[in-house]
């Protein structure tokens, strides 16, 4: 496998500017023919004029190359590589333009991989970003080559296949002779090939239809196999919510008459924006009561959402080479998470994403696979889609934003536009569009794009008189050569005494390595002045006090009751959550009367009208996001103190959390289901009031007592948010054979009353997966021999497999038989799907962070997996970035 640079980068000696396609489905075999119309680019710099064509011959296998009826001949008209159709330029009739032909056989149904043209379940699907289009025909597959596909006939049996769909707009449709069909589909927006679909199957829908505010009638359809029609609505409401917010944020309408959606069962990702076509994971697109939990609900508005916003932020403006992917995906991220936050709360949006952050992008960043947002090589582009891509990627744009203000953001965004549409962008464009159409400085803000790592930004504040000095220093441990970045700081200053803001929350350009800045308090302060620094978390950095421990403990108390930002707010009682543990893993002198007092303030207080917030609140930091403060991470030990200090506060908090639990439940017997900010918080505050009724136990007794109330909330749920919620903690139960029973009860209770439904099992499988049991593995390993897991369908694996790596504590065994297991299953996963299996290899390749009996043993496995025979370069990269 070869590494390809982003400094590399070279237009192609020759465009494709049309193509027409057929697809002839028959079982076992598929035949795509494709007439490509080619133009020199005159442009282009290479020497050579011949024409390079992407193909996978593992996956297309040539029948025939024409040019304008004349049939050519290998070796002396192209040559034929393993991934590649060049075509010599002696060959051309007319080197200007020309018209080239070709035929190939695939097999959809041996496709395991799920890029390029498959089979899931009783449905043909595609799947072409990054590079699956060369899994289906040899063609330019590079996103700059922008291409009207003019027409996309399919035939196929129109019993078994009623439905054929493709971008665009239907042209027509016929019948055939042998009981087959055919339907011919145009697209009028030019395209890069990853963004060609095929669906093809015997679907369900449901329809409905949006008119644009230039009066534009869209008919809207979301298909899935016919069992799931049920589960649709919601992705509707949501995509008609999407469109409307896109008009009204950034004034940008849908511009094709039709609008599709496809639930597939196999699927790498979440879902892909194939243009007037997107094909979804149906994890991300069904969901109803019975079924979905809250979380489920909102990622599934959050990516109806994202493949809805690509067709502007992806498509219209697509990439011009894939080191340039953030350009679309943390974008259309940025715009997705503001969409979530409209629909319902923008502080508890903000939090769960800072979240996600922390405990994914932060751990990628501190470890082998550390890349800035714009990565500069790559050997497999598929191993980039990253936390660090999509999310960092996001806050970088979030940071124009803070930096240029709403209106200003708005303004950049309409150059961008004005200037790319319709063409393939590179990040560098839309900076300048941003600096241009506010006559910014974004110059050291280009930074962010070349230097990768998490910058940790440390302050320290005095007062003197009335003038408030607040010191700044940035520095990136991982990465000590970076040079400053431009750090958007949202500040203010708060009394600690009265809650006042002493200085109003504004914007702090921090450029230099160290800097100060001052300011004049609006009044005398009663108490001290508390600084709140990164207020809404203005940048993607880890922020640091230098006060006395004193200090810090009281500055925070003052954060966590009264700062105006919602974030900082609840980012104070984290930091203090965060302190309490690491005393008790670090056996310190325990004093948890901040931490008392910031949890009671957050349980009782009348000011916190969101109950989500309030919920959060409550919440301890992860064991993920906390293990990215410690250099050396001990999972074993995180684990259990953390577990400590919730009891703790169980314990200290027992009567008012059952009252809490009790008024909740009261409030919500008998009241309809309901999915919005509201009704969502109020599950979220019960079940977070639950998990603390559960977690105070120690003696038999109480751990039946614990395991009777949850198994009362399951039996009396009205909801599959409630059902998980009661459920994970009755799988924790080990040892009381009365408590063990009860759980018993439950897990084969839901395993029942999912009937088979994949995504309700996903779930089943997950919570076992992630249980604290000390014989989690033992589990799991039955679990693979269950009928219902197969390694084949990635949300299953993920939900068994993928879910067990993220429990740290069984995972992290130090024995190493996690990681053994996961070697093994690695193993499988490569020969099969070689995406699903670089991405699951991540789990091993932080050794660094831990002892080194652990190192070793993580280290071992991924040498074994380096020595797997003809393993793939997805996971080759991976492993070997690891290792060096
Ligand atoms: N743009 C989509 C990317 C995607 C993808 C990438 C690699 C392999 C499989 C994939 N499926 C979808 C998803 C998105 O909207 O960000
Ligand atoms: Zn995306």
């Amino acid at each position: 496998p070869t590494e390809i640079f982003r400094a590399d980068y070279l237009q192609p000696a020759n465009w494709v500017k049309s193509v027409s396609m057929s697809f002839d489905i028959y079982d076992g075999k598929t035949i795509v023919k494709s007439n490509l119309v080619v133009v020199a680019n005159e442009q282009s710099k290479h020497d050579s004029r011949d024409l390079v064509l992407d193909g996978d011959g593992s996956s297309v296998v040539l029948k025939g190359v024409e040019i304008e009826g004349r049939e050519l001949k290998e070796g002396i008209d192209y040559t034929l590589t393993p991934s590649q159709l060049i075509i010599h330029s002696t060959s051309f009739p007319n080197p200007q333009s020309f018209t080239l032909s070709t035929t190939v056989e695939t097999v959809p149904e041996d496709n395991t991989q799920l890029s390029g043209f498959y089979k899931s379940g009783p449905m043909y699907c595609t799947q072409c970003e990054a590079e699956g289009f060369r899994r289906i025909t040899y063609y330019p597959d590079r996103p700059d080559n922008m291409a009207t596909f003019t027409e996309v006939k399919i035939t196929a049996d129109e019993e078994k296949y009623p439905i054929l769909l493709s971008n665009g707009n239907l042209v027509s449709s016929e019948k055939k002779e042998g009981g087959r069909h055919e339907a011919v589909w145009e697209d009028p927006f030019p395209k890069p090939s990853y963004l060609f679909a095929v669906v093809v199957g015997d679907l369900g829908s449901i329809q409905d239809s949006y008119v644009t505010t230039s009066g534009r009638k869209v008919k809207l359809e979301i298909f899935s196999e016919k069992e799931n029609v049920g589960k649709l609505d919601y992705a509707m409401e949501s995509l008609k919510n999407s469109m409307k917010w896109d008009e009204d944020k950034f004034g940008l309408e849908y511009d094709l008459d039709i609008y599709n959606v496809v639930a597939v069962n196999d699927f790498n990702m979440g879902a892909m924006e194939n243009k007037g076509l997107n094909v979804f994971n149906t994890a991300y697109v069904l969901a109803d009561q019975k079924t979905a939990t809250d979380g489920d609900f909102e990622r599934v508005e959050g990516v109806i959402g994202h493949e809805y916003f690509h067709n502007w932020t992806g498509n219209r403006v697509t990439c011009r080479d894939w080191f340039q992917l953030t350009l679309k995906e943390g974008l259309t991220v940025f715009r997705d998470q503001s969409f979530s936050g409209d629909m319902g709360s923008n502080d508890v949006t903000r939090i769960e994403n800072v979240k996600g952050l922390r405990g994914r992008q932060f751990a990628e960043d501190a470890g082998p696979m550390s890349h800035p947002i714009r990565p500069e090589s790559y050997v497999a582009i598929d191993n980039f889609y990253t936390a660090t891509v999509y999310s960092k990627g996001a806050e970088v744009i979030r940071m124009y934003d803070t930096i240029l203000g709403k209106a200003g953001f708005r303004k950049g965004m309409d150059l961008y536009f004005e200037r790319h549409d319709g063409s393939a962008a590179t990040c560098d464009d839309f900076r300048s569009a941003m600096a241009d159409a506010n006559n910014a400085d974004l110059d050291q803000f280009s930074r962010w794009y070349t230097q990768k790592g998490t910058p940790t930004v440390k302050y320290s504040s005095s007062l003197d008189a009335d003038t408030f000095t607040l010191n700044l220093s940035q520095h990136t441990a991982t990465a000590p050569e970076n040079q400053p970045f431009h750090i958007p700081v949202e500040f203010g200053v708060i009394d600690s005494e009265t809650g006042e803001q002493l200085v109003e929350s504004h914007v702090l350009h921090f450029k230099e390595k160290t800097q100060s800045f001052t300011f004049k308090l609006s009044s005398t302060p009663k108490g001290s002045a508390v600084p709140s620094v990164m207020r809404g978390f203005s940048a993607p950095v880890k922020l640091v006090s230098e006060a006395s421990p004193a200090t810090q403990k009281s500055d925070l108390l003052t954060l966590a009751a009264y700062d105006t930002d919602g974030f900082n707010r609840w980012e104070a009682g984290q930091k203090l959550y965060t302190d309490a543990i690491f005393a008790e893993l670090h056996g310190d002198e325990l004093n948890l009367d901040g931490v008392y007092q910031a949890f009671e303030q957050t349980l009782t207080s009348s000011k916190i009208s969101d109950d989500s917030i309030r919920a959060y609140g409550l919440m301890l930091p992860s064991e993920s996001g906390l293990a990215e403060e410690m250099e050396t991470i001990d999972p074993i030990g995180l684990h259990q103190a953390r577990t400590a200090i919730k009891k703790k506060l169980a314990r200290k908090f027992e009567t008012g959390i059952a009252e809490l639990y009790a008024r909740l439940t009261q409030e919500m017997a008998g009241a309809e289901f309901e999915v919005n900010a509201k009704a969502i918080g109020k599950r979220r505050l019960r079940n977070t009031a639950l998990d603390y009724v559960c977690a105070n136990k120690d003696s038999d007794e109480e751990i039946v007592a614990s395991a009777r109330t949850a198994h009362k909330h399951y039996f009396d749920a009205n909801c599959m948010t409630d059902q998980v919620a009661a459920m994970s903690i009755l799988s924790n139960v080990h040892g009381v054979t009365e408590a063990e029973a009860l759980r018993d009860e439950v897990l084969e209770k839901f395993y029942n009353a999912a009937e088979g439904d994949a995504l309700v099992l996903n779930k089943w499988f997950t919570i076992q997966a992630t249980s604290s049991k000390p014989d989690v593995l033992a589990d799991v390993v039955k679990l693979t021999t269950h009928p219902e897991f197969t390694m084949s369908n990635p949300n299953r694996c993920r939900s068994l497999v993928g879910a067990f790596t993220a429990n740290s504590a069984a995972f992290h065994a130090e024995d190493g038989s996690g990681y053994k297991f996961i070697g093994e299953k690695i193993t499988v996963l490569d020969a099969m799907n070689p995406q699903i299996a670089s991405r699951m290899v991540g789990c091993l390749i932080g050794f660094r962070r831990y002892d080194e009996g652990r190192a070793e043993k993580m280290k071992a496995e991924l040498n074994k997996i380096r020595d797997i025979d003809g393993l793939s370069p997805d996971t080759k990269e991976i492993v070997d970035k690891a290792l060096s």
